[in-house]
């Protein structure tokens, strides 16, 4: 029999900001920890590269950039960690990122330029690892408000996040609900939240056989 050749599982976690992401993101780090998975969490922008420190100041306000221009730094941001991902899913690890091209195209189409379309804003990210399932943490508008309101950062405003709303399910239709998407109740108890976000990524967590895939197959 040939030998299985295993790769570790890509998971990203997407949603609006206040909807509780950072803090599921490290729930779910520790579960896998825990049951001796090994596993890397990414982020998404990552601040900590030259264009993500661009991305930074912009994020902000220290900076003002172009709309087109901060998009497709937002997009190299993911191209250049793109090598090191593939290397750590080769290697057996499983990748949870927070926040990925989804949030890229969201947050971009949500200023409904002429010139940035869905297509547009979709389209430097094609061919980038595609995830093997993406869990987008719905939260309410009310229940965002409720939570202590938005911090001070460029797009955090109840406005903009209903406009990225309305993206991200555009998004989760396309790449398919209930398959390699998951809208998950984010209302309620934070445990509540992790548990299912842990039982939704136990097909996945100890690895899997299939090719890696690229955006947008
Ligand atoms: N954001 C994030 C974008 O506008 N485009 C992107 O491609 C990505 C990855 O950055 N409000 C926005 C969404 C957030 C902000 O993310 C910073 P976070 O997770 O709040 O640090
Ligand atoms: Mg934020």
């Amino acid at each position: 029999m040939p030998e299985r050749k295993q790769r570790g599982a890509f998971i990203v976690i997407e949603g609006l900001d206040r909807s509780g992401k950072s803090t599921q993101v490290s729930l779910l780090e520790k579960r896998c920890k825990d049951a001796g998975l090994p596993v890397r969490l990414v982020k998404f922008p990552d601040r900590t590269t030259p264009i993500g420190k661009l991305i930074d100041s912009y994020l902000r306000s220290d900076s003002e950039m172009d709309d087109h221009a901060i998009h497709l730094l937002f997009s190299a941001n993911r191209w250049e960690l793109a090598p090191s991902i593939i290397e750590s899913l080769n290697a057996g690890t499983t990748v949870i990122c927070d926040r990925y091209a989804f949030s890229g195209i969201a947050f971009s189409a949500a200023k409904n330029k002429p010139t940035m379309s869905y297509e547009w804003c979709r389209a430097p990210d094609i061919y980038l690892p595609a995830p093997d399932i993406t869990l987008f943490l719905d939260v309410s508008p009310e229940k965002a408000r409720e939570r202590g309101g938005y911090g001070a950062e460029r797009y955090e405003n109840a406005e903009m996040q209903e406009r990225v709303e309305h993206v991200f399910e555009r998004i989760g239709v396309e790449i398919g609900d209930g398959s390699r998407w998951f809208a998950v109740d984010a209302d309620r108890e934070k445990e509540a939240v992790a548990e299912e976000l842990w039982e939704r990524v136990q097909p996945y967590v100890k690895g899997t056989e299939k090719p890696l895939q690229r955006l947008w197959e």
